[in-house]
């Protein structure tokens, strides 16, 4: 089959060197697979696959995702990539599949219209960039370069994550970490010298490297070690040619399972959405449920907009006034999603002094009705 994207991608751009991994799953529920495709300077697009006649992008996508900064040092400048793949999952149980992804120093997870999941992303380091001991122009600092694996921890649902500084962590549904102890008192025999089955979240796996000819990029699994029971064991393995397995407490299989980088042992990169629970999509409401801008105090001139929204909407008109009633911005962004809108709508209002300015989104809803919404938001310089 030959795709046509180019319609698809519109006007994007894509760096010579960026690399693609391709993922499927049926992320609206129609019954048919539809294609994510993720690169490694984060453009994202997510489309139906046509019978013929061109292909069809969802509302939300394509997206220029966080995966690629540009970094300095005294030689100049250079720029970031991360080539792993995506995990395929249903984190928030509604039956549509999520995305979940590493990206510039964290993990993030999205649903399938391309909006953050809520609590995500998760920065396994929040006050320094990942990699920073070992960090060169050939292993990069920010570069995850792992791919997320996904599983049910105890009856919920969870993320593992694996971090270059060689850490593993497991982070819930909302994005927050898991703390607790793996610690089973019956396990203590099995506790010696060569061998240590008590772990607690975080998972060591050999330190931090301070060796920068080495890679430190770190590479997980779920397989079943254990012939006997076929009990799955979470195995890492190192570039440097480290392979470390554990045991892990409560974990149970689930359809939304993704237990391989690439989803299962043969790398298929696919999710069976059928096998997931029932597709749960709200009562639609032609209602402005949130809107503002972010950041507040603005700092640097380009807001980001929050919007979230009952039913899908043909456009929301966003006006700015200064104190005294004047209009100093009036954008209109058109093809809205039901739900929360993807953060790649961003307002420039560079132009503006440092002040208190009001906002106000007015949105008009595919079904006829207009609703609007009002906020103050500061600029500072
Ligand atoms: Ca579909
Ligand atoms: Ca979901």
């Amino acid at each position: 089959m030959n795709l046509d994207l180019n319609a698809a991608w519109g006007e994007e751009a894509f760096p010579d060197n960026e690399t693609f991994s391709v993922s499927v799953s049926d992320f609206d529920r129609d019954g048919a697979d539809d294609v994510f495709l993720l690169g490694s300077h984060g453009s994202a697009l997510l489309f139906r696959v046509p019978t013929s006649g061109p292909v069809v992008r969802f509302v939300g996508w394509p997206q220029i995702l966080p995966r690629s900064v540009e970094l300095e040092d005294t030689l100049g400048t250079y720029v970031t990539q991360d080539r792993s793949p995506p995990a395929l999952t249903d984190l928030n149980r509604d039956g549509h599949p999520d995305i979940v992804f590493s990206g510039t120093n964290a993990v993030h997870a999205l649903d399938w219209r391309g909006a953050p999941l809520p609590g995500w992303p998760f920065r396994m380091q929040p006050r320094q960039a990942v990699g920073f001991t070992y960090s060169n122009r050939r292993l990069l600092a920010t570069v995850i370069g792992s791919s997320p694996l996904a599983l049910s921890l105890r009856g919920r649902p969870s993320v593992l994550v694996a971090s270059p500084d060689g850490l593993i962590y497991a982070v819930d549904s909302v994005g927050k970490q898991v703390t607790y102890t793996s610690f089973d008192p019956a396990q203590q025999k099995g506790t010696g010298m060569l061998m240590s089955d008590l772990s607690d979240w975080p998972l060591s796996m050999g330190g931090i490297s301070l060796d920068t000819m080495r890679s430190p990029y770190v590479h997980i699994a779920l397989a079943p070690l254990d012939s006997a029971n076929g009990a799955r064991a979470l195995i890492a393995q190192s570039a440097a040619g480290g392979l470390t397995a554990w045991t892990l407490a409560g974990v149970a299989a689930s359809a939304a399972d993704w237990p391989f980088p690439g989803g299962d042992a043969g790398r298929s990169f696919r999710l069976d959405a059928s096998a997931l629970g029932t597709a749960v999509d709200p009562v639609p409401s032609a209602s402005i449920e949130e809107f503002h801008l972010f950041p507040s105090p603005l700092r640097g001139g380009i807001a980001t907009v929050h919007l979230k929204l009952g039913s899908p909407a043909t456009r929301a008109r966003i006006r700015v006034y200064d104190l005294a009633g004047k209009t100093v911005k009036d954008e209109t962004l058109t093809g809205l999603n039901s739900g929360l809108q993807p953060y790649n709508r961003k307002i420039d209002l560079s132009h503006l002094g440092a002040d208190v300015y009001s906002v106000q989104c007015e949105v008009s809803f595919t079904t006829g009705g207009k609703k609007t919404k009002w906020q103050r938001i500061g600029v500072v310089k």
